[in-house]
């Protein structure tokens, strides 16, 4: 280790403050070319062209930096992994084809979606349900009657309403719901989410006896224990992937769903835990293009689940109002949220 290189100081205070150096070292191990950075810092602070190549130079010296390279080349050979796979997905022509499974045969559902981690539709589940009947705004609201129930509210007055959603977090009486849900105007300002699943446990048990079983897929019993989403026409969840595999069923309403395959995840602007910085408009369904990735879309319908694999992204619009479930409680393996750490920045 060269002591002088690390004791070297330029004599711009900018240049040698920690949130300049750290920047400096981010940039660098992103695998930025040195040369055009210097311009580029010269360009957006103005500071003398010697002094801020001096401080690259100290940068690209320091064990510190030099260190952390081989978890960039790692990183990069992973990328290579995921875009190989990415790219050999696309090669068939239904490569965006959400297939729509009739009746499925769990073991099919196991061998070419859950293991082979490809979502699917899967209809005629839960045709026996007496919710798929019962579960209608009208029915609900009967049996709720003032019952508060937590919701997300307010959802309109901030944008990244879904990484806040903690803070948008409330209770109101059933009732007052279903008032606003009878309001036909699409709107994204309130939800019942999976997110307010353990606070109206209580307040949903009465509508659980009409909740029946999925052989074979899910555990018995443990549909009962699934989320429950009620929420207007015109509800957003913007894109984010899940830390488990999941099934997301309509009972009532339609909601358009589109997927990203998790190999894509380098493409996602995922640079805080499981959401992306990618917008609605961003990102349409359509094959993959400059440093956008291939995205596909399916709507589901009543009696139809949606099947979304662990780690693929996902970003759903109530394109009516909508009452549904999801559920996690697959017969096969699906803890994979015992092994993800990486719940804060990227
Ligand atoms: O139905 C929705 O609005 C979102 C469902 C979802 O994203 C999920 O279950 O992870």
């Amino acid at each position: 280790m060269d002591s002088d290189t690390q004791t070297v100081a330029t004599d711009s205070p900018y240049l040698r403050s920690d949130e300049f150096r750290r920047w400096l070292a981010y940039t660098l191990l992103g695998g930025f070319d040195p040369a055009a950075l210097a311009h580029e810092v010269v360009r957006q602070t103005g500071e003398p062209l010697h002094l801020v190549e001096a401080e690259i130079a100290l940068a690209q010296a320091s064990p510190y930096l030099q260190g952390a390279a081989p978890i960039r080349e790692r990183l990069t050979k992973t990328r290579w992994v995921l875009h190989n796979r990415a790219r050999l997905a696309a090669l068939v022509p239904d490569a965006l084809t959400v297939p729509v499974l009739d009746r499925p045969d769990p073991d099919d559902v196991l061998r070419h979606h859950y293991a082979a981690h490809r979502p699917a539709v899967l209809r005629g589940l839960v045709d026996d349900w007496a919710a798929r009947s019962s579960w209608t705004l009208d029915g609900i609201a009967e049996r709720l009657g003032d019952t508060p129930v937590r919701v997300q509210w307010n959802r309109e007055s901030i944008p990244d309403y879904e990484v806040q959603s903690p803070s948008l977090r409330t209770s109101r009486p059933f009732s007052e719901i279903a008032e606003r849900l009878r309001n036909p105007e699409p709107t994204n300002d309130f939800y019942v989410t999976a997110n307010n699943a353990e606070d109206n446990r209580e307040a949903f048990e009465p509508l659980r006896e009409d909740v029946g079983e999925i052989p074979g897929i899910l555990a018995p019993g443990s549909p009962r224990d699934g989320f429950i989403w009620i929420g207007p026409r015109g509800t957003v969840t913007p894109w984010h992937h899940d830390l488990t595999n999941n099934l997301l069923l309509q009972l009532q309403g339609r909601k358009r769903v589109r997927l990203v395959a998790s190999h894509d995840t380098p493409l996602m602007r995922n640079s805080q835990h499981c959401y992306s910085d990618w917008t609605t408009a961003d990102l349409p369904a359509g094959p993959a293009h400059d440093d956008r990735p291939a995205v596909h879309e399916v709507t589901i319908g009543p009696g139809e689940a949606l099947f979304i694999p662990v780690g693929w992204w996902h970003h759903v619009e109530g394109l009516d109002q909508t009452i549904g479930m999801s559920f996690t409680g697959f017969v096969w393996d699906n803890d994979f949220y015992s092994g993800y750490t990486t719940f804060g920045e990227l």
